[in-house]
Formats: structure tokens, sequence, C-alpha cells
């Protein structure tokens, strides 16, 4: 019962059914109403306490009810009729065709009678009594809804319905394609209390447990004492159509099994075992009586058909897609899931402002509000006017500079010949003293022009002071010089009225 842990609604169903079965219900398999591989046929041909007939052909591995050919009819039937009332069928089949679409289908009988080896009904006979299970391949009314698996049930006055696909008779059915399936596909088909269930397996996969419930249908009343059988036709389309077990059981409630019952039971497994037993045995003397025969069969036993290989590949390729696919939503859960956590965490965060872009100045800001700070343009424009000033201070340097040589100049030659000329000494005080007011005008000028630069940039600390050093040190030397000028001139003057006296 390890599956019932597994939910999903047809599972606990399942898992239901399987309880009734095991706790309530004693399950026994019945030999004489089944059939299985290996050594399915005997040497002969024949398939023990099974009759079959038509087109149907036996083998130690299955079955071939009818083979992939034009208008091929064939069935097979219990020799006896069946002692048990309730009873649990396991058919395990095959219905493969290389086209899409396939032809007629395969029919699981429970009959008062036998039926025919040729007949219309997927080829049995019409009219029958009892319990026909029909899976149609073909599409008759075309309405798209083939592979149809159907319960159909007659007291032997219907015929049954091929144009309708059965529509209209039947009890029970459901769309099911079994049709070239990688797996062999499985028809469970239980009868107890009346109650007719058909659990399916689609053969997409080996795993035992996955059955899906196809029908259920209540208040069945079938003959007793039926025979089981199993029959197949083809028409224009052909499939083959193989069943490779059917499996019986019989049910019985455990309150109404006497020890008596057990016992038999025992004895009927330990026949079972003899007999499987004894066909080991005719199957190891027909391998020594035909060595060659058996050669060949293993050689086919070891290579695929190319269908099947298809199949295989295309179901191999299926799985690993399917795997990739799990994986990959796997991942994506994992990164919805990150987003989410990171959303979570913005969302927190939500209402505070982003963080401050990196300060180029390296201030600390003030918290809690915004900073203006120093922008790369504003310190552009005060490495501009940094250099324009020091460019204005080595101007006037240069300027004083030329001022004090042409004063030297003067005074060497005043001192050369003091008294020769003296209007233009004269003259030339007066320009040198004009030169020298304009020059200091121009000096004032540049100065006033770095202090207004410097104010309208006061809050910027200057890095470099040598501009306003330069300038200080300049306006002393000129204040300097224009002293020293004029003291001299007052001298020379005094000199010069002195000498006037002395003529
Ligand atoms: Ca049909
Ligand atoms: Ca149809």
């Amino acid at each position: 019962m390890e599956g019932c842990n597994i939910i999903s609604k047809w599972t606990i169903f399942l898992c239901a059914i399987s309880v009734v079965s095991a706790n309530l219900v004693h399950k026994r398999f019945e030999y004489q109403y089944s059939f299985k591989p290996p050594y399915l046929a005997q040497k002969d041909g024949s398939v023990p306490f099974w009759e079959y007939g038509g087109n149907a052909i036996a083998s130690s591995e299955n079955v071939r009810i009818a083979p992939s050919l034009r208008s091929q009819k064939g069935a097979i039937w219990t020799k006896n009729p069946i002692n048990f009332e309730s009873w649990d069928v396991d058919v395990s089949f095959r219905v493969t065709g290389r086209g899409r679409i396939g032809a007629d289908g395969l029919a699981f009988w429970y009959t008062q009678t036998k039926g025919s080896y040729d007949g219309e009904v997927f080829g049995s006979s019409d009219k029958w009594v009892g319990l026909g299970i029909f899976f149609d391949s073909f599409d008759n009314d075309n309405k798209h809804n083939n592979p149809y698996i159907m319960a159909v049930l007659n007291d032997g006055s219907k015929e049954f319905d091929h144009q309708n696909d059965g529509t209209t008779q039947l009890t029970a059915g459901c769309l099911r394609d079994f049709r070239n399936k990688p797996f062999p596909t499985r028809a469970r088909i239980e009868y107890y209390n009346n109650v007719l269930t058909l659990l399916f397996h689609n053969g997409m996969t080996s795993n035992e447990q996955d059955y899906e419930l196809c029908f259920r249908a209540e208040n069945v009343i079938l003959p007793k004492n039926g025979y089981f059988g199993v029959s197949a036709a083809t028409g224009g389309l052909a499939d083959d159509h193989d069943v490779l077990h059917f499996l019986t059981s019989s049910l019985h409630a455990n309150a109404q099994q006497p020890i008596q019952q057990q016992e038999d039971s025992q004895k009927l497994n330990q026949e079972y075992q003899e007999y499987q037993k004894k066909l080991e045995l005719q199957k190891e003397e027909y391998r020594k009586e035909h060595p060659n025969e058996v050669k060949e069969q293993n050689i086919d036993d070891w290579f695929e058909s190319d269908n099947q290989r298809e199949l295989r590949q295309i179901f191999q390729g299926q799985s690993q897609m399917f795997d990739v696919l799990r994986e990959l939503h796997r991942k994506l859960d994992e990164v919805v899931g990150r987003q989410e956590r990171t959303l979570s965490l913005v969302s927190q965060n939500g209402g505070q402002a982003p963080p401050p872009p990196a300060q180029v100045g390296g201030q600390a800001p003030a918290p809690g509000g915004y900073v203006d700070t120093i922008r790369r343009h504003e310190v552009d424009a005060m490495f501009n006017n940094q250099n324009q000033i020091v460019a204005a201070t080595r101007e006037i340097r240069q300027f004083i500079l030329e001022l004090k040589t042409r004063t030297d100049t003067i005074i060497n030659n005043q001192a050369k010949a003091p008294t020769a000329q003296v209007q233009s000494v004269g003259y030339d005080t007066q320009s040198i003293m004009s030169e020298m007011r304009d020059g200091i005008n121009h000096v004032k000028q540049n100065y006033g022009q770095v202090m207004q630069k410097l104010n309208e940039r006061r809050d910027v600390v200057c890095p470099s002071t040598s501009g306003g050093v330069s300038v200080t040190m300049f306006l002393v030397t000129i204040t300097i010089h224009l002293v020293i000028l004029l003291g001299y001139n007052i001298y020379r003057d005094n000199k010069e009225s002195q000498a006037k006296k002395f003529y």
C-alpha cells in the first residue's frame, strides 16, 4: 500500500478499491482461466485451458488475436465455464500499427456461451448474452472520439451498432488511446457485487501502480457460469492485436471463506506449481529436439523491430524532456522565491529616500537633510580664477621691475650731470610721476578686480595664497619707492635752489 502516500484523486480511489480487496475480499488466482508468458503456448501451439481460432496465433510470449493484415478475425475462449460469481481479470495487450489510424479493435468477453472465432463484432459473435468490453480503434461515426473503451451489455437480442461505434448501446466507457504505446497497455476488469469496474493503464510507463479509472457501473447483472474470451478484427486498416497475459482471480468475501476452501486454494496452487514444472520439462525437451529453432527464436529476441525502437526512443526522449522541465520548474520556483524575498525587503524600506550619491568634495553630509556641495564645474571655475590672478600678479611684478630699472637709470643719469639739464630733468620727473600714477592706477584696478573675484568665491577656501602675498608685498614696495622718490625730489629741489643762490 506504499502507493497510497501519493495524493491524487484516482490514486486514492484505487487505493480504496485495493483496501476493499485486501481487507474484505479474498482474491484467488484462477490458473484454469489464465494464460501468461513464458511458455504461454505449448509445443503443439495449444494454450492450456483455452481454445483459439480464426486468424489467431499463439506463441510462447503472447497470443496474436488478429495480425496486421486486411480483414482478419480471431478469438480465444476458455474451454470451461467459470465456477465463481465475482472475478478480477488483468489483461495486458498491445495494439500496434504503422498508421496514425488503426482498425478495428479488440474485445473482452464474458458471455453465457462461447462466441465464434470469426464474428462480426471485433472478431466474435453478435447478439451475445452477457458482457462485451470493446477497445474500439476505428472511428466509424467520424466524431473524433476513438480509440474508445466501452462496456456493452446484451441479452442476446441486440445487434451491435457499428455505424455509431456503439454509442447508443454502451453502459459505460471512456476515451483512451491504447495504440502504439511504449509499454503494454493493461485493463483490470473487476466484477464484484454486481458492480463492474475498469481500471486502465495507458502504457506510458512500466509502473505497476499507474492505473486510472475508466468507468464504474453499478447494477450490472451477468449470467452465471459464463466463458471468458478475447477477440479482435482488422478491416481496411490493420493493427496487430496481441494479448500478453490474461490473469483471472476469483473474488470471495472473507466471511464466506471456509477453511476447506482455503485448503482447496493451497491444493490448487500446488497443482499450478506442478503444472509449471511440467511445462518447463516440456520446454527443455523441445529445446533438445529442435536446437536450431530455439536458437533462431533467441536471436529474434535480441532484436527489436523498427517500430519498437522508434517508440522506445520517443518515450525515452519524452522522459528526458520531462525531467528537464521538472528541473527548470524547480529552479524557476527558486528564482521567484528570491525575487519575492527581495521585494519584501524593498517594501520594508519603502518611504525612505535612496542613499545619497558619492560626495565629490569628500565632505560629510549633515544628517537628515540634503547637502549642497561643491560641484565639478565650480571647482574648475575656481582654478581658472586663481590662474588669472596669478597671471595678473606676474604682469604687475614685471611692470614694477621695469619701473624700478627706469627709475635707477634716471637717478644714475642725474648723478652724472646734476646741473646741465634742469628743465629736462624736471620734465622727466613729471613724466615719470605721471607714468607711476598711471601704473598705480592700473595696479589698483587689477587689485580691485582680484579682490572682487576673491569676494565672489570667499566661501571657498583658497588652496594657495601666493597671489595675495605677492599683491601685498608689491603695494608695500610701491609705497616705499614713492616715498624715496618724493624725498629725493624735495632734496634735489632744495639743492637746486641753493645752487641758484650760489650763482
Ligand atoms: Ca468503431
Ligand atoms: Ca467514434
